[in-house]
């Protein structure tokens, strides 16, 4: 066998064995004569030394592959022998009542799908949690957060029918939520899923990477709560389980440095290093505990490594020449792998049969005990002893390397295999054996037919699983649904300057940074409005929130300011109320997520405003955002700026054209595109009093534009119109054609009126659609109604269009997909102008003649229309040139 060896595992010889043990005999008398402190100060001195003589020496981050909590320094075991032995009975119950969801499902419908490897690997670990950490909300506790890792989900869902929350029912429609609903059952999603599981799932971590993200984050949310005085302090925990494949997400590592850096000891991630992903290996040639522990160490975390079981202790022990510790630090993880994958026998002459030295250890135990041999995840006084030590850590957050081995007592069928992930059926002598390891009292009919087994009430099982819950507050997970609590304020005290605005200027990113100022004045709501920003305020006009509220620091400010002499100084503070994010969307998204759900996470509700680059949001973090909606996320968003053609001179990266297209497929997301500040502040009031005042899962989308315009008052009675998607702004007699147009090109649509009007004498009328994919929506919902109930309103659109068959030109700064999402619901003939293709960098003017959605190509769009076949194509060309339009120009998406 090739033991091949990494550079870093390989052991340096040593040229003075006598020399080195005496260095090692100092260190030891002075630890024993002057404790810890004083060692540690030594060693600093030594490396201070080492460094002063040139020898460019820096310790390793990486420790022997070896637990790194001492079994001497292990903790007793709450209820000792008698608990372990019945925690791990109950974990075997779980396991079996996991395999048997999934194996049932699959035999029934083998489209399902499921997964028994990942949750037989973190049993124990959860198991430990859930006997002994994870504490559940109460009156006067607000309790743990824990994020599940995903597919390991069955597992808790059997855990919560020996508690008595989910029925046999319930375990029956395992991933069959829409058969079940149609019985009257709840069924249970696949993976974690605040939506379709309410009262159950708190956080949605499904799609890998986003639940350690959204952790850390949910983290220094609840310090920002207690740091502004919203909420009690207490030592109250946020728990991450993930996979070790999962770290491999950049979102996974993305903010480890932050939760360090703000020192979140309320905070314990544990890595489930099974070693194996769903193809195979995470690190076949490495070990990814040790690369796990280089990354967490090197970005300030407390890392704790949980590797072996306590059978190993004693070999350990036996290894006084370090042969053992040598051959763990050079075995790699696609050999652990394999030696999971295989017997006792295999073990013995693979691992053991290396040396003689090993070859001695290994002769003191039987095949059978080289077989039951644990890894640390596998050992719940191992577990205990890690997640004591994470909970009382102070100043750093903990990560647990626990290792385990992937399908866990799943036999020659499962455990170690390449192709474990996905095994979700098995066959019966598989089962039975299943049953023997884990000693289940079921008759072999039983395990045939697959049948969950529940103790009964009164045994010492259900007895202490029960009791250990209570002592723990109650049930986890576990999600409320809160009443919001929040007052909204009456429109005109936070936007009266936008609704009455009288042909002032402004830009609708000043209008909305105004209004959000004076929603932070207000004496109810105020304290609970969050504004996020990844490093763009200055950009949008709100470095004058910096002075008025202060930017969130969990350590104040250290320093005294550049800028301290001027009035909108750049102000830290422990209260601030601003989330100041840095270059980060997927963090600044995490905050917005974690302050969008604390109504129900924290029974505490907030109203976030997370103002980006909207090229930046749903196109680099959609899928953040997705997992918000799944999480029933309250609060806006805020796509600043607008449209491809408003970012003048920003160039392709920049420009969007496409955040309203992907916003529309989110159902619980309400997009608005606004041209005139009134509506800005018409939408903005209705997003909240539906969100704070009526609980509506639902959030807001809203785009803002970067250009002054005299802003028009509000007409009287527009509100609907905004609210549903479309107003009149100019009508006219019998109008010839009707222009839509869209944020920032409304005006663009205005001023083509003035050139059809004044030039050509055409009749226009103009109307401002603030959401193409509201409209949609209504007319998607008519539609069906038609459809199924034969007596159904036409959609709002068609109810405003309705009466004339002049033609309808609509233009959008978005590409042309997303006013072409109207096109079934208009009843006339129906031509979109949009900006699909790359931007480019160039002014505003330029860049709307190139994308052809200026005045100018609205009008002469509109001409083609309206003159059909009554003018000649030299006429029009004619036409064209007098309005200066190229008509042989490309169009704008050729490369
Ligand atoms: C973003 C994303 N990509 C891919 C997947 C599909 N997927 C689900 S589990 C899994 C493997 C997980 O491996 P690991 O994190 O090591 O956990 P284990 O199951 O081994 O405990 C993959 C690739 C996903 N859920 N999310």
């Amino acid at each position: 066998m090739d033991m091949s060896t990494p550079d870093h595992l390989v052991r340096h010889t040593d040229i003075d064995e006598q020399e080195t043990a005496e260095w090692i005999a100092s260190l030891q008398s002075v630890l024993a004569s002057a404790g810890p402190e004083r060692a540690r100060f030594l060693l600093s001195k030594l490396s201070a030394a080492a460094r002063d003589a040139g020898l460019n020496w820096r310790d390793a981050r990486i420790t022997p592959y070896v637990n790194t909590i001492r079994a001497t320094d292990e903790p007793a075991y709450p209820g000792g022998s008698d608990a372990v032995n019945l925690e791990e009975r109950i974990a075997s119950i779980l396991r079996w009542n996991a395999l048997a969801m999934v194996v049932r499902a699959n035999r029934a419908y083998g489209e399902l799908g499921g997964h028994i490897a990942s949750y037989a690997s973190a049993a124990d670990l959860f198991e430990v949690g859930f006997n002994h950490f994870f504490r559940a909300r109460t009156a006067d506790f607000g309790g743990d957060l824990i994020y599940f890792q995903p597919h390991s989900a069955p597992g808790i869902y059997a855990r919560a029918f020996l508690e008595g929350r989910l029925s046999e029912d319930n375990l029956s429609h395992y991933r069959q939520e829409i058969q079940a609903k149609q019985r009257g059952i709840q069924g249970l999603s696949s993976y974690p899923h605040p939506w379709l599981m309410p009262d159950f799932w708190q956080f949605p971590t499904g799609s890998m990477g986003l639940g350690p993200i959204s952790a850390i984050y949910q983290a220094r949310f609840m310090r920002y709560l207690e740091h502004r005085g919203l909420m009690a302090a207490q030592p109250r925990k946020v728990w991450g389980v993930f996979g070790d494949g999962e770290m491999d997400e950049p979102e996974s590592l993305a903010a480890l440095s932050l939760a360090s850096r703000e020192k979140l000891d309320n905070l314990v991630f544990v890595i489930n290093c099974n070693l194996q992903r769903l193809d195979g290996p995470v690190r076949g040639n490495g070990h990814i505990v040790d690369e796990l522990e280089t990354l967490f160490g090197g970005a300030g975390w407390n890392v704790i490594k949980l590797l072996w079981g306590s059978d190993w202790d004693k070999l350990l022990a036996r290894d006084h020449t370090g042969e053992l510790v040598d051959a763990l630090n050079r075995t790699v993880d696609g050999q652990l792998q394999t030696f999971a994958a295989n017997d006792g026998a295999f073990n013995r002459e693979h691992f053991f049969g290396q040396n003689p030295v090993l070859k001695a250890i290994g002769e003191t135990l039987t095949d059978d005990e080289i077989d039951r041999l644990k890894r640390g995840g596998h050992d719940m006084r191992k577990i205990y002893a890690a997640y004591h030590a994470a909970a009382n850590h102070n100043g750093r957050p903990t990560v647990i390397l626990a290792q385990t081995k992937k399908g866990f007592g799943m036999g020659a069928a499962g455990q170690g295999k390449m192709t474990t992930h996905q095994q979700k059926k098995l066959e019966l002598h598989d089962l039975l054996e299943f049953r023997d390891r884990f000693k289940l009292p079921l008759t072999e009919d039983q395990i045939e037919k697959l049948e969950f087994y529940k103790p009964s009430p009164d045994s010492a099982e259900m007895r202490h699983l029960q009791e250990r819950r209570q002592q723990l507050g109650g049930y986890v997970p576990q999600r409320e649904k809160q009443p919001a609590r929040l007052t909204v304020p009456d429109i005109a005290s936070h936007a009266q300057f936008a609704l009455d605005a009288n042909g002032k200027e402004m830009s609708t990113t000043m209008a909305l940074v105004r209004m959000m100022g004076n929603l932070l004045k207000d004496a109810e709501l105020g304290k609970h409005v969050v504004p996020i920003v990844a490093d763009e305020a200055r950009t949008f006009g709100m470095a004058n929130l910096f002075r008025q509220v202060g930017i969130y620091s969990a350590q104040g400010q250290l320093y005294q300011p550049e800028d301290i002499g001027s009035i909108l100084y750049y102000r830290e503070a422990t209260d601030g109320q601003i989330l100041e994010e840095g270059i980060t969307e997927a963090g600044a998204i995490s905050s917005w997520t974690a302050a969008a759900t604390s109504y129900s996470v924290h029974g505490l509700p907030m109203l976030p405003f997370y103002i980006y680059y909207s090229m930046f949001g749903f196109q680099r973090i959609g899928d953040l955002i997705w997992a918000a909606a799944d999480q029933r996320a309250r609060g806006f968003l805020i796509g600043a700026t607008s449209g491809r053609t408003t970012l003048g001179g920003e160039g392709l990266q920049h420009q969007d054209g496409s955040s309203h297209l992907v916003a529309a497929t989110i159902p619980n997301c309400i997009s608005y595109d606004p041209a005139f500040a009134y509506e800005l502040a018409v939408i903005v009031d209705e997003g909240m009093r539906r969100m704070l005042t009526n609980n509506e899962d639902v959030f807001y989308y809203v785009t803002v534009t970067n250009e002054n315009e005299a802003q028009p008052s509000m007409p009287e009675s527009a509100r609907a119109g905004i609210v549903r998607g479309m107003h009149c702004v100019s009508t006219s007699e019998e109008p010839q054609v009707r222009l839509l147009g869209a944020g920032p090109l409304l005006k663009e649509a205005i001023a083509a009126a003035d050139l059809l009007e004044g030039i050509f004498s055409i009749n226009t009328e103009v109307w401002s659609v603030t959401s193409f994919s509201e409209l949609a929506r209504d007319g998607i919902a008519c539609e069906r109604t038609r459809r199924m109930q034969h007596d159904a309103q036409p959609a709002w659109v068609t109810q405003q269009l309705s009466g004339n068959q002049a033609p309808v030109i609509a233009v959008s700064d978005y590409v042309r997909a997303v006013p072409e999402s109207i096109r079934a619901y208009i009843p006339a003939h129906y031509v979109t102008l949009g900006t699909d293709g790359f931007g480019r960098s160039d002014t505003r003017a330029s860049l709307r003649d190139f994308f052809e959605v200026d005045a100018k190509w609205i009008a002469y769009t509109a001409l083609v229309e309206v003159y059909g076949d009554k003018k000649s194509p030299d006429e029009m060309r004619e036409i064209a040139a007098k309005l200066e339009l190229n008509l042989d120009k490309p169009i704008s998406t050729s490369l």
